[in-house]
């Protein structure tokens, strides 16, 4: 990665690797601010602000396991709750070839910390169009509800922090996936607000790794006129993986 993309981190050091793998380990996530330059920070946020009229904006309302509801369950069920997701994003064939984001993203050295931190062996980019690298955006009012991941590892780069909201709130290791444990109890007194979450502060520049697979998350209501933009980086623990062409129209409203 060229300095005036990112610098401040020695990603290709062993010791900075293992430490940042143990922080990893010990909290679920691995926050690195200002990762990326300010300057590269700017660039891309012109080129999001230039390209959110293109964004597919859509709202859902889903469960916190992405799943359909259980038509056997009451829908007061925590496996049945609702909540609402909202919000816009552009897909890796409309962001710059030149962004300092594809840079982060085919870096050798970059991949293979991410891959040491999150315990992965290798990762490998997506095979489609649209996958790799995207650019979230929530205006005023618009959230991601609580949710627990499909994938195992979530990297993510803040751009551009709302005036307010747009908090990531987390609590960590809620259900065990691997093991089938779904723990109704700990989701519904999290939905219920009686289970208080931890929050992950981040500023433009940041970068988060987060094992989201069982730590139910949440992105709180973009608050003011700021819009809150996000480059979420996508990889694979399998070479040549696309995404289906319904995920595709589910995710980004058309194929490649
Ligand atoms: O917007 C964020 O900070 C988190 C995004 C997230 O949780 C997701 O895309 O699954
Ligand atoms: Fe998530």
């Amino acid at each position: 990665m060229t300095p005036h993309v990112s610098s401040r981190y020695p990603i290709a050091d062993p010791a900075f690797r293992s430490e940042c793998k143990t922080a990893f380990d010990e909290a679920g996530a691995l926050v690195l601010h200002g990762f990326l330059t300010p300057e590269a920070v700017e660039a891309v946020r012109r080129d999001g602000e230039n390209k959110i009229a293109h964004a597919y904006f859509c709202a859902s309302s889903h469960n916190v396991y992405l799943t359909p509801k259980d038509t056997g369950l009451p829908d007061d069920h925590p496996f049945n709750r609702q909540v609402i997701s909202s919000k816009g994003l552009i897909a890796d064939d409309q962001i710059d070839a030149a962004s300092p984001l594809k840079e982060v993203y085919n870096d050798a050295d970059f991949r293979s910390f991410v891959s040491h931190v999150v315990g992965e062996g290798a990762i490998h980019p997506y095979a489609d169009a649209l996958s790799a690298v995207n650019l979230h955006f929530a205006k005023a009012g618009q959230e991601l509800g609580w949710h627990f991941d499909n994938s195992s590892f979530a990297t993510t780069i803040l751009i551009q922090k709302p005036q307010a909201g747009g908090r990531f709130e987390y609590v960590r290791d809620l259900r065990d996936s691997a093991g089938g444990d779904m723990n109704f109890d700990g989701v519904g007194s999290v939905l219920d607000g009686t289970t208080r979450p931890d929050m992950l502060e981040a500023g433009p520049g940041t970068l988060m790794l987060f094992r989201g697979r069982d730590s139910l998350h949440r992105v709180t209501p973009t608050e003011g006129e700021t819009t809150r933009m996000l480059a979420v980086l996508a990889y694979n623990s399998q070479p040549g993986i696309s995404l289906s062409e319904s995920a595709m129209r589910t995710f980004y409203g058309r194929t490649a």
